[in-house]
């Protein structure tokens, strides 16, 4: 926030600017003191005298008009000789709860996270968010070039979609409603309700019983479904088209942020597709990694991106033919390998990030499948109505925008690329 006066006095011009931000730093040096001052596009040095300086503490907001001059040992190669300084935010603070001005934030994680305000002012904390942020733009901006349409589904809902037990109950007034796990009901019925093609941003909500650095209670779920397809080789084309477009336009965007955590995004080839029974026995012969049935646990995921980076040069892998005992109801059997499903998951650099595949869309099959997995038709009529209507072959996928935010910075845990997090333990701030 800089803007630039001219004055004319005596019809001499003089330039002065005025900046707004943050006191980030102070160095007293004899009479004059240095300040840096921190808004949201980076730091700038300030100089002030004495009387300027004096009540001046760390964080708090000011405004400041000065001249502009150079100096090579200032951040930015220049500096701002302060003639006017207004305090805009008082300091009521006896001593900040952790400093945050010296590049790292060395606080531990949960200190960063019980005064977030504080610790997201520091760039590095706060990076992760700006690139949150064009990962949902890029999102929203290539799927929309591919012809979907954003919606927005309900969020209390009436029942689960992804099976388990990890619901959130709420008090839906004299009835029992849950915080929906994902919005793959809606996101189907649309696609048959004559949208085709949809993708939602928004918040899914995961009851899991376990503390870890990768998983959260509230996460930001970026869901896509398309109709009309072949088979769920279209849905990994799709979503890596979108990863490719994103790569380029996290390089355009966020060049800063990937710099401040040393990461440079390659150009996506053509990601791997494996069946899961071939990495589970890549797993076991080359590692001595046994998996557990039908999946891969998370080592056997870390285990598994380093082979694949080393084999194909990527740090990507879809994971393909999950056996239909470890997917969900509405995922479509694959014809030609009995037992198996059309679904996949991603593995991005040792971690999943996306579910997607085909699901059924007969509706005579659903009602099969519903019963073989002891489930009451009935309980989801207004899902199952849908099927009854000339529902297309379809299917979709959902990526966790914390997990990839995580891995494209290289983050060690989940909650560093979430700006507020709840977890099993934390439901403030
Ligand atoms: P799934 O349950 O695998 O699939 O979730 C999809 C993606 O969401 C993210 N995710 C999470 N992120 C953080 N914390 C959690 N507790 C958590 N749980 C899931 C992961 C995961 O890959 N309906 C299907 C998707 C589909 O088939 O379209 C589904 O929800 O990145």
């Amino acid at each position: 926030m800089e803007r630039v006066y001219v004055k004319d006095i005596g019809g001499v011009k003089e330039e002065t600017i005025l900046v707004k931000g943050w006191i980030h730093k102070i160095y007293d040096i004899g009479k004059i003191s240095f300040l840096q001052l921190r808004d949201k596009t980076g730091i700038i040095q300030l100089v002030v005298d004495k009387e300027l300086r004096d009540g001046l503490r760390l964080e708090m907001s000011i405004e400041a008009v000065g001249e502009v001059a150079s100096n090579e040992k200032a951040p930015t190669g220049m500096e701002i000789q302060v003639k006017e300084l207004t305090i805009l935010g008082q300091a009521h603070y006896d001593v900040l709860p952790f400093p945050i001005n010296n590049g790292e934030v060395k606080a531990h994680l949960e200190t960063q996270l019980n005064h977030r305000n504080i610790s997201l002012r520091s760039p590095k904390v706060r990076a992760p968010f700006k690139v949150q942020e064009e990962v949902v733009e890029a999102f929203r901006s290539f799927l929309k070039s591919q012809n979907f349409s954003e919606i927005h589904t309900p969020k209390i809902i009436a029942s689960g979609t992804e099976g388990g037990s990890e619901m959130f109950t709420v008090n839906y007034f004299d009835t029992r409603a849950f915080l929906a796990q994902s919005p793959q009901f809606y996101k189907q019925m649309m696609v048959g309700a004559g949208f085709e093609r949809v993708f939602e941003v928004g918040h899914a909500y995961r009851a899991e019983l376990h503390n870890t650095w990768r998983h959260l209670n509230e996460y930001v779920s970026l869901d896509v479904e398309m109709g009309f397809i072949k088979s769920e080789e279209d849905i990994m084309d799709m979503e890596e088209a979108f990863l490719k477009y994103l790569f380029q336009h996290l390089n355009k965007t966020c060049q800063s942020e990937l710099e401040l955590y040393g990461v440079v995004l390659p150009e996506i080839k053509k990601i791997p597709r494996m069946p899961l029974a071939d990495a589970q026995n890549i797993l076991l012969e080359k590692y001595g990694k046994k998996s557990p049935t039908g999946n891969i646990d998370a080592e056997g995921e870390i285990i598994l991106s380093q082979y694949i980076k080393e084999t194909y040069d990527s740090d990507f892998v879809f994971l393909t033919k999950y056996p239909v005992s470890k997917r969900p109801v509405y995922t479509m059997p694959d014809e030609t390998l009995e037992g198996m499903t059309k679904s996949f998951d991603l593995i991005y650099k040792g971690l999943e990030i996306t579910t997607g595949g085909q699901r059924i869309h007969d509706y005579e099959a659903l009602i099969t499948n519903m019963t073989k997995f002891g489930l009451n038709p009935q309980d989801f009529d207004f899902y199952v109505d849908s099927f009854k209507y000339g529902m297309p072959p379809h299917g979709g996928f959902a990526i966790g925008l914390e997990r990839i935010t995580m891995k494209i910075l290289e983050l060690d845990n989940i909650r560093q690329a979430t700006l507020l997090p709840r977890d099993l333990k934390r439901i403030t701030p």
